[in-house]
């Protein structure tokens, strides 16, 4: 199996059907929809939908119960890609290779284009919920907290409020784990709570999210000074712009680059340690390391 294909046919089959949950451009606020389904529209990897649908399938779930789990998902994260844009946040131009949210539809667009990702993405799932029951509440109650005021929320404040200060480590994996692994570890956890996993499984799959996002953090900060804007679809420097602290500020490109391969591997190896295995999964996982974009 080459990896590259499968995640190539998985994106195109997750932009096929991520329409189907987009609101109607009509009525007096239909700026308002047309800002929400541009910002999911323009492109992305679709990481956290593909994962989740993995996920789920590897526990032998049904992906079509699993599918507005996976359009919601996508959803808040690009929620929270919108409004990382904002002026008062990274205030960033460019974003997937198009116009950031607030750069097209002004700040004030951009900023209740997120609200209304983040409040759809609810009813999308809690619709789910009233149909599928207990499985698919606890799908929405994880993906609830790991989004929310512990989750990657947190994260974001961590981060904002050390922005221009000196930080340890420790401080960095604070930030790192709420801010990007939370929302992995959601995709893992939600997909397999869809198809019936039991506690102990969703615990390795917390900790396989959390190794996954502290690795896909880094190679975001290395790919931000390394990487190539265009590839990217966004500039690069944007942490050195917003005096972010990262690892490769703290340690420089080469370690930073170790702790990747050792994050990443370490994830794959709690992968391993379930009792059902994809072997699209780990390959995804190893080739995140990696990755250019
Ligand atoms: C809560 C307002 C608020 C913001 C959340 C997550 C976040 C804070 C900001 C987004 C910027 C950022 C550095 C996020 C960390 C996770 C990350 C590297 C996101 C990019 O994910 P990809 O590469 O993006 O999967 P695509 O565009 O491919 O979907």
């Amino acid at each position: 199996m080459d990896i590259k294909s499968w995640q190539k046919e998985k994106t195109e089959e997750i932009n096929a059907f991520l329409p189907k949950y987009f609101p109607k451009e009509e009525g007096y606020e239909s700026v308002l929809f047309e800002a929400m389904n541009y910002s999911v529209r323009v492109g992305g990897k679709r990481l956290r939908p593909m994962i989740l649908l993995e996920c789920c399938k590897m526990f032998g779930g049904d992906c079509k119960t699993a599918e507005p789990f996976a359009a919601a998902l996508e959803m808040i994260h690009t929620y929270s890609l919108v409004h990382d844009d904002l002026p008062d946040m990274d205030n960033d131009m460019y974003r997937r290779g198009n116009l950031t949210t607030h750069a097209k539809f002004g700040p004030a667009m951009g900023i209740l284009a997120g609200d209304g990702l983040l409040n759809y993405a609810f009813e999308v799932m809690s619709e789910a919920c009233l149909k599928s029951g207990h499985n698919a509440v606890l799908a929405m109650n994880i993906i609830a907290g790991k989004a929310g005021i512990y989750g990657m929320i947190a994260g974001q404040t961590v981060d904002l409020s050390y922005t221009g200060k000196e930080v340890s480590a420790e401080i960095l994996d604070y930030i790192n784990l709420r801010k990007t692994s939370a929302l992995l570890s959601a995709s893992l956890m939600a997909g397999a709570a869809i198809a019936g996993a039991g506690n102990d499984e969703l615990t390795v799959l917390e900790k396989v999210g959390d190794l996954l996002g502290l690795a896909f953090q880094i190679r975001d900060d290395i790919l931000d000074v390394t990487g190539d804007a265009a590839t990217l679809g966004k500039p690069l420097h944007s942490d050195e712009k917003n005096e972010k602290n990262t690892y490769v500020s703290l340690l420089g490109l080469k370690k930073a680059e170790e702790i990747v391969l050792s994050y990443s591997q370490k994830a794959v190896e709690q992968l391993r340690s379930l009792p059902v295995h994809s072997e699209e999964l780990e390959e995804l996982l190893l080739s995140l390391a990696g990755r250019k974009f």
